[in-house]
């Protein structure tokens, strides 16, 4: 019997700023595995090209499962209850799920996994994930394919960042009192992993929303 109501969690292989990595925890196999899961939900739900409300496009190509999804557009950006082609969001993989529950240890299943697809060129500048109602809980994000240079800042605007990076099949946690670090990801080692057919990043980020 646990002494503590703390449910059982892993422990990180690394730790930057408060942000737990897990360097390695898929194996080459469960990667593989997992694409086809993506491939499946990508085929429901097909990525699109994301605009800022000032009608910029982002470099990243986007799509999500879950009870909801993450969408922006010149509407601003928030949670949608559907694709923006209509349909309803495809399961997120119980694969995905369950990384999220061994690491977390967590009995509350996400309710959005974002996916976001990184070309040649693309990247996310430094941002706060903050649209959701309530920080206590953990963002967790899951790489797979190509590398990707991804910078931490501090919770607050500006200050000096430190940057790691993060490999096909390592898992990420922002949670605690590094919910709300600002990070984003410089840049992407292309031809750097061999998961992906035609090159790239996916990286997956489990929420719960409300
Ligand atoms: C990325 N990740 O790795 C961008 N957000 O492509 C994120 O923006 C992120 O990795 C919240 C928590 C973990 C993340
Ligand atoms: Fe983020």
């Amino acid at each position: 019997m646990s002494e503590t109501a703390e449910p059982r969690r892993a422990c990180p292989s690394r730790v930057l700023r408060g942000v737990a990595i897990f360097e390695g925890w898929l194996t080459p196999e469960r990667q593989a595995a997992m694409i086809s899961d993506i491939r499946g939900v990508v085929a429901a739900a097909p990525f699109f090209q994301p605009e800022t409300r000032f009608g910029r496009k982002m470099s990243v190509r986007m799509t999500s499962a879950g009870r909801c999804g993450w969408v922006s557009d010149r509407r601003g950006y928030r949670y949608e209850r559907r694709h923006p082609s209509g349909a309803a969001w495809p399961e997120i993989p119980a694969a995905v799920l369950a990384v999220w529950a061994k690491i977390t240890g967590l009995e509350r299943d996400p309710d959005c996994c974002l996916i976001n697809y990184y070309g040649a060129g693309a990247k996310m500048g430094l941002h706060q994930d903050r649209d959701e109602a309530d920080f206590r809980w953990p963002v967790l994000s899951i790489s797979l394919g190509d590398s990707a240079l991804f910078r931490i800042g501090n919770v607050e605007r500006g200050g000096k960042t430190e940057s790691v990076w993060l490999q096909s099949g390592d898992v990420l946690v922002m949670g605690g009192e590094a919910r709300l670090v600002h990070h984003g990801i410089d840049r992407i080692k292309m031809g750097s992993s061999a998961l992906l057919k035609d090159g790239g990043r996916l990286n997956l980020t489990l929420r719960v929303v409300d």
